[in-house]
């Protein structure tokens, strides 16, 4: 019978020059390092040249386990790297880019402008790289991701196409044992999950999927080769963001498009254009007052908002003040008034406007009407398009209804709504993510006493600041639930946490301490404050992403923390300057 943990021999065997083996510095030997300790009592009859051999197996592999490559897993590598620290980041996909290496469908962009959806820790890169739309393309986003893998030489330490499957906190020795779907096994101090708010997709359980005998496509997950609808009949299920920025070139090349919407979302056109180079030169000579600028505000976006109240706004001077954004583009409409996510009569009037515009654009009065969304304007993301409501105008585009009547299943031609049959060669799934907590779940996370992070998340994520959790110790999470994360320019605040936790990690280790974990107390005040401040708005009222509505038994609780970027960042700061306040290390 195999030894349930390396013998002595084994381990001399191991370090003996005659049988020196070259180390694969990410892989620990082919045995749980767990496994290694002997039974109580043997210590003490040990030597202590063995006793060396099995700390020195025993240690870590890595300071830090970084879980993904996106922009979060990049800039934390990166700041890692400086501080001194190994680390090893672990990525799916087979490049960097996260959300820009899967969500290659037709028209996807950024709907936050290229100059502010960019990194900010080096000065040079910020003048080096040159955008050229308003609103870059997903083409253009990956380049430049791509573009900082090379410039800071970052590939060398990041596993592709390798997925984490487990993490288990080890008490006995305060590190993470992280395994892999290549059958990996590495030990690292700290792990952190920079796994992404969108990168779970969310394909639904609708009868027959599995017997359609067209191709089916995920907006989230698309073919790297790119599809080529030319001459098809097409199919798409979902009006969300997605679909809204895919929909106008699929149209294009379709066919015949039939879109299936729950619900009819409210989109801003994003006027997008190429960048002015007198522009560009301006933004560059100024971006650190930009990105000053930009901080200071909810969004930590630099956008104009106009502090007035929209009801107490007289007509004329609303209308104007809502055309003149409307014109301009992009998600600065909702900034017209202060008050459209408080306020549900100044919120009518901007939903209004948008209705108002649906109707005058879209030529089939009921059609238009079945696009006209009845909710709170900006409850659910608001999209940022270009031609979308004009799309239903094309001869080969046709809309269908299914809000009160559910797609009853997915046949082999098609789909069957209220007992009509739809057929088409091809369906697309815009249907979205298991959003904020979808990707970690996946991976089976395990903290003290082996409590799963989904038992601890039973009843919706509780974590202290978005970042860590009590009861798992050395784990953080970037723009995780409870962090301003999704409502927020997604890059400044991934730069904020991944400073924040590589400072957080240089105090550990210069207090000479292995472990930092939340306290139960200071995680409970936080999720409550973050439930408080989403109680204060309008935003918590629609079954959106944010609140998990939209995964089949997911708990219902606003995930982002809404109180605003310059609020959180000031608690984040305050939390330092009192020696991590709510935290246990040791
Ligand atoms: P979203 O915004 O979650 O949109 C998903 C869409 O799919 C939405 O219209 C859903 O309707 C629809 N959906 C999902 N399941 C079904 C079923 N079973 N039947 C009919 N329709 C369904 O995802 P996106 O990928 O578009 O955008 C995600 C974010 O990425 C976006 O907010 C931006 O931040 C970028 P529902 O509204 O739930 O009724």
């Amino acid at each position: 019978m195999a030894a349930p943990y390396p013998t002595l021999l084994s381990l001399r065997r191991r370090e003996a020059p005659s049988r020196r083996v070259e180390r694969t510095p990410c892989l620990v030997p082919p045995f749980e390092t767990a496994a290694l300790r002997p039974p109580q009592g043997e210590v003490s009859r040990l030597r202590d040249a063995d006793r060396a051999l099995i700390q020195k197996a025993m240690k870590p592999d890595f300071d830090a386990v970084v879980i993904g490559a996106g922009f979060a897993g990049m800039y934390m590598l990166h700041r890692l790297r400086g501080l001194g620290f190994t680390a090893r980041v672990i990525e799916a996909g087979k490049g960097v880019g996260g959300t820009w290496y899967w969500n290659r469908y037709p028209g996807a962009r950024c709907d936050v402008e290229s100059v502010q959806y960019s990194y900010q820790f080096d000065p040079k890169l910020e003048q080096d790289w040159e955008w050229t739309e308003r609103y870059a393309t997903q083409p253009e986003i990956l380049k430049y991701a791509n573009h900082v893998a090379d410039r800071y030489d970052l590939r060398r330490d990041i596993r592709f196409e390798t997925r984490v499957t487990r993490a288990a906190f080890d008490e006995s020795d305060n590190s993470w044992l992280v395994e892999t779907d290549k059958g990996e096994r590495l030990r690292a101090r700290f792990v952190i999950a920079a796994t992404g708010c969108l990168s779970a997709p969310n394909t639904p359980k609708i009868e027959g999927l599995a017997d359609f005998k067209g191709p089916t496509y995920h907006t989230g997950n698309w073919p790297h080769e790119g599809v080529d609808f030319t001459g098809k009949t097409v199919g798409v299920i979902g009006t969300g963001s997605s679909a809204i920025q895919s929909i106008p070139i699929m149209a294009q090349q379709a066919s015949h498009l039939t879109v299936f919407q729950r619900t009819a979302n409210y989109t801003i056109p994003a006027n997008n254009q190429p960048l002015d180079p007198a522009y560009v030169r301006e933004v560059k000579a100024s971006y650190r007052e930009m990105r000053k600028r930009a901080k200071s505000l909810p969004a930590g976006i630099d956008l104009r908002i106009n502090m007035a109240s929209a009801i107490e706004t007289p007509d004329e001077e609303r209308r104007r003040l809502y055309q003149e954004r409307w014109d301009y583009g992009g998600f600065g409409f909702m900034a017209a008034f202060s008050d459209l996510l408080l306020n549900d009569k100044s919120n009518k009037t901007a939903a209004d406007f948008v209705r108002d515009k649906i109707r005058e654009t879209v030529k089939d009065p009921a059609t238009a009407e079945a696009l006209a969304p009845t909710n709170i304007i900006g409850c659910k993301r608001l999209c940022v398009d270009s031609g979308y409501w004009e799309t239903y105008n094309r001869p080969n585009v046709t809309l269908v209804d299914v809000s009160k009547t559910p797609i009853e299943k997915i046949t082999p031609a098609g789909l069957q709504v209220n007992g009509r049959d739809y057929e088409f060669d091809c369906l697309v799934l815009a249907t979205g993510f298991d959003a904020m907590t979808g990707a970690l779940l996946r991976i089976d996370v395990r903290g003290r006493g082996g409590v799963s992070l989904k038992e601890k998340w039973s009843e919706g994520p509780k974590a202290y600041l978005g970042l860590t959790m009590a009861g798992f110790p050395n784990l953080f999470t970037i723009t995780g639930p409870g962090s301003p994360s999704v409502l927020t320019n997604m890059l400044p605040s991934i730069e904020q946490h991944v400073d924040w936790i590589a400072d957080c990690l240089a105090a550990v280790r210069a207090r000479g301490a292995t472990v930092i974990e939340a306290e139960k107390s200071a995680e409970e005040a936080w999720v409550g404050h973050v439930g408080e401040a989403a109680g204060g708005t309008l935003r918590s009222t629609c079954s959106s992403w944010y609140v998990g509505a939209n995964i089949p038994g997911k708990p219902r609780v606003f995930m982002p923390y809404i109180g605003g970027l310059p609020a959180y960042i000031e608690r984040c700061e305050a939390v330092v300057s009192k020696g991590y306040e709510g935290f246990a290390i040791g």
